[in-house]
């Protein structure tokens, strides 16, 4: 892997929510360069904008319908050159999402390949009905719907694991990853500097027979980290990747450990990195609609098994598909800076790459919507769908998507605290958290102690360490609210000590405070409410 990629800052982007210049309600990309200076000052190396590209907004951008345009909405391709010309001049690196594992259905290649005839019949994975009717296998899709719709046009179903307008590809025809090849070069010509590669570990189905009876995702077995979707990686990165001076980081749902390191191998030439889902689990059981308590055990023992795992990882703890982590994983409320810094300590404390969600580095909070009709969420909607043809009662259906609604992390950016939160001057596309007077970029630019300014500070700190940059990582404790580990690099360590508990905390570590998410400069031994601390060669007392 690339040094830059290691030394980097990453910062995710969701462009329809982050700044709208038109008035349309709809962020764009003029607006993304606007900020650019702002992100630079906060640190950021490298941006990832989810997708950009012309679509119907099915699920906002990841059904695409044409992979070399910019969506109207967001502005021009002019506009698109525009922020790569501004990003480079602020050696800020671009990446773009790359969704191959479906499309729109209102892409070319879809509406072509509804006729049997066409060149493009076998770009997606069709099937003729079973004799009684009924769609061709028992798979469930991702988003708690059915995964096969039947086409009139053509008289056969389509697969789709995700929503009825995003039909799967079929990578068993060669001609659709040659598509892809040409449309990776298209941007990587233009200078983006690699991908986030959408759903990427799903993308190969090695055979269509009637999946296992599971809880939820039946038919996964069929389709995740089959043979072929490693040859397809390393295809794309020996022809095209290979001579761009890029990365990738994988979406590798359901990964475990061993799957993580056979994609992230160097000698096999997959992947850079990739993000793994398991310290997400630490507040559910089984699906995210069923919350529990967040449990620091849980979360110690996922980090500690992936960052031991890896080579290198790249570590979330937000994107625009997870609740905002402050509330999640700490206090939104009393102790609501505290834990935004103390989230902040831990993720720049991490073997990785670390990945900043837009809004994350002010601490922005979960939405505070009261209805299931304030949403856009296609996951929400068709939840609640289901939830309903179980009969469960609105009241209930509303407690469960509540807290696991995708939207909770797409209302739009707070820059300020004018009307709208600085956003927008016309309406905004998803209503803009409350909150916004008290939480935005602007109060907090001018503030040296807020949540950002200690973002900014911890992004100098791992800049400036090789410790928390490159060394390993050891865990010390995770029992009742707290997680210690050890970073050790070349004879020096670092102990990072978190409490995600609202009381004073006896630890029985000392040394010099490097940074703490309380402004202290000494150290006593006794960490404050939700307070992150790191000690240089910090040692138990
Ligand atoms: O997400 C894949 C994915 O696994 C999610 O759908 C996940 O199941 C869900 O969001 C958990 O709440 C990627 C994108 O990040 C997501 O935004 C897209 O909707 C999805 O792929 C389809 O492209
Ligand atoms: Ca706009």
């Amino acid at each position: 892997m690339k040094q830059w990629c290691k030394d980097r800052v990453v910062y995710q982007i969701y462009p329809r929510s982050f700044q709208d210049l038109n008035g349309d309600g709809i962020g764009d990309l003029p607006g993304i360069t606007s900020r650019l200076p702002a992100l630079k000052e906060l640190g950021i190396g490298i941006i990832w904008l989810s997708p950009v590209y012309p679509s119907p907004n099915a699920d906002n951008g990841y059904d695409i319908s044409d992979y070399c345009a910019i969506n109207p909405e967001f502005g021009t391709m002019a506009d698109m050159d525009a922020l790569l010309a501004t990003a480079a001049a602020l050696d800020i690196k671009i990446v773009l999402d790359l969704v191959i594992n479906h499309t729109s259905d209102e892409h070319e290649w879809f509406q072509k390949s509804r006729e049997k005839d066409s060149d493009y019949a076998d770009y997606y994975i069709w099937r003729p009905a079973k004799p009684d009717g009924g769609p061709p296998n028992n798979w469930t899709s991702f988003f708690a719907e059915d995964c096969w719709t039947f086409d009139e046009m053509r008289g056969e179903y389509y697969l789709h694991l995700f929503a009825k307008k995003q039909p799967d590809l079929n990578y068993a025809n060669p001609k659709v990853l040659e598509e892809v090849k040409k449309l990776m070069r298209f941007w990587l010509d233009k200078g983006v500097a690699g991908f986030r590669c959408d759903v990427i570990t799903i993308i190969w189905k090695s055979s269509l027979a009637d999946g296992e009876k599971r809880l939820f995702l039946h038919g996964l077995e069929h389709y995740l980290a089959r043979p072929e979707m490693h040859e397809i990686l390393h295809t794309l990165h020996e022809e095209v990747l290979a001579d761009y001076d890029c990365f990738t980081v994988g979406e590798t749902v359901f990964a475990t450990p061993a799957m993580g390191r056979e994609l992230t191998d160097e000698a096999r030439g997959e992947l850079d990195m990739i993000f793994s889902f398991e310290h997400m689990e630490t507040d559910q059981y089984l699906v995210k609609w069923l919350k529990r308590r967040f449990s620091v055990k849980r979360l110690g023992a996922a980090l500690a098994r992936w960052q031991n795992a890896l080579e290198w990882n790249a570590n979330y703890l937000e994107n625009h598909d997870q609740p905002r982590s402050v509330g999640r994983f700490a206090n939104d409320k009393k102790h609501w800076e505290q834990s935004a810094k103390m989230l902040c300590t831990l993720l720049f404390s991490l073997r990785g790459t670390p990945f900043v969600y837009q809004g994350e580095e002010i601490g922005m909070t979960n939405f505070d919507f009261t209805a299931l009709e304030q949403l856009d969420d296609v996951e929400s909607k068709n939840m609640d769908a289901l939830l309903r043809s179980w009969h469960l009662p609105k009241w209930l259906r509303w407690r469960m998507i509540r807290k696991s609604s995708r939207d909770n992390a797409r209302t739009p950016m707070q820059w300020d605290a004018s009307d709208n939160a600085g956003f927008t001057t016309g309406t905004p596309w998803l209503g803009v958290n409350g909150n916004y007077r008290k939480i935005n970029v602007e109060s907090q630019m001018n503030d040296p102690f807020s949540v950002r300014s200690y973002y900014k500070d911890m992004i100098q700190v791992r800049a400036c360490s090789e410790t928390l940059r490159y060394g390993t990582f050891k865990l010390l404790d995770s029992k009742r609210g707290l997680l210690v580990y050890e970073r050790k690099f070349e004879g020096r360590h670092a102990i990072v000590l978190l409490n995600f508990r609202g009381r004073k905390r006896a630890v029985g570590y000392a040394g010099q405070v490097v940074i703490s998410s309380a402004g202290r400069e000494m150290f006593d031994g006794v960490l404050l409410p939700y307070e992150g601390v790191i000690l240089n060669e910090g040692v138990r007392t």
